[in-house]
């Protein structure tokens, strides 16, 4: 197999789960990087190999997989050790389940395109564009961690690292970004300290890659 190849932006947080992923599984790979700051992802060439414009994407040998839960879950059946999901079919609902409060509720309404439609064509000041960010991460975290809360342990679902603190642990570096207060949520805060600290997070880290 062909070295994979992953598109991404160094503070895109889709891609950031993909790089942990790939740390975790300790998949030798490069990085072809896509100025999201610079429109690439919007232009022709780039839209022509990923039709969505988004990063993240993943070359595999001659196929692009997309999609930063798809390209975790390719991840996951290629290399299986170690697991992202328990193996317990009720465990792993529950982990994908908080996998996709920030996959799918949380980060799809704080995405780039949609803040630059709010301060774009709606007119949206940036002191109004914040507080529409903070209101979806603070939803969705106070969900999150309640959700979380009882079947934690040093990570967001038992001792090890899963799915979950995989898509956790780039929200909250977004949350941070933007000034949004955590001390409500000391589930995910605790399992993004511990996340932190482990070396595949660490590695994959936008600081470390930019
Ligand atoms: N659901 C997609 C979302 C990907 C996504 O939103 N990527 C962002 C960066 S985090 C992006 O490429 N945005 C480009 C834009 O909004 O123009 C996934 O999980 O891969």
């Amino acid at each position: 197999m062909a070295k994979p190849v992953l598109h991404d932006y160094w503070r895109s947080s889709a891609s950031y789960r993909v790089r942990i992923a790939l740390a975790l599984k300790g998949v030798d790979y490069e990085r072809s990087g896509v100025d999201l700051a610079g429109g690439a992802q919007a232009a022709a060439d780039y839209k022509a190999l990923n039709p969505q414009g988004f990063v993240p994407m993943l070359e595999v040998d001659g196929r692009r997989i997309v999609q930063s839960l798809a390209i975790c879950d390719y991840l996951d059946a290629a290399w299986p050790e170690p697991p992202l999901l328990p193996a317990d079919p009720a465990d792993r609902a529950h982990v994908l389940a908080l996998a996709m409060v920030v996959g799918a509720d949380i980060h799809p309404l704080n995405n780039l395109r949609v803040l630059k439609y709010l301060t774009g064509p709606l007119g949206v000041a940036d002191e109004a564009k914040n507080a529409w960010i903070a209101r979806w991460i603070s939803d969705g975290f106070a969900a999150l961690e309640a959700m979380a809360a009882p079947r934690s342990g040093r990570f967001l679902f038992g001792d090890a690292p899963t799915l979950a603190d995989i898509f956790l642990v780039p929200q909250i570096y977004n949350a941070r970004r933007f000034d949004v207060p955590l001390d409500a949520y000391p589930t995910l805060v605790r399992a993004d300290a511990e996340a932190t600290a482990h070396p595949a997070f660490a590695a994959a880290h936008p600081e470390a890659v930019r």
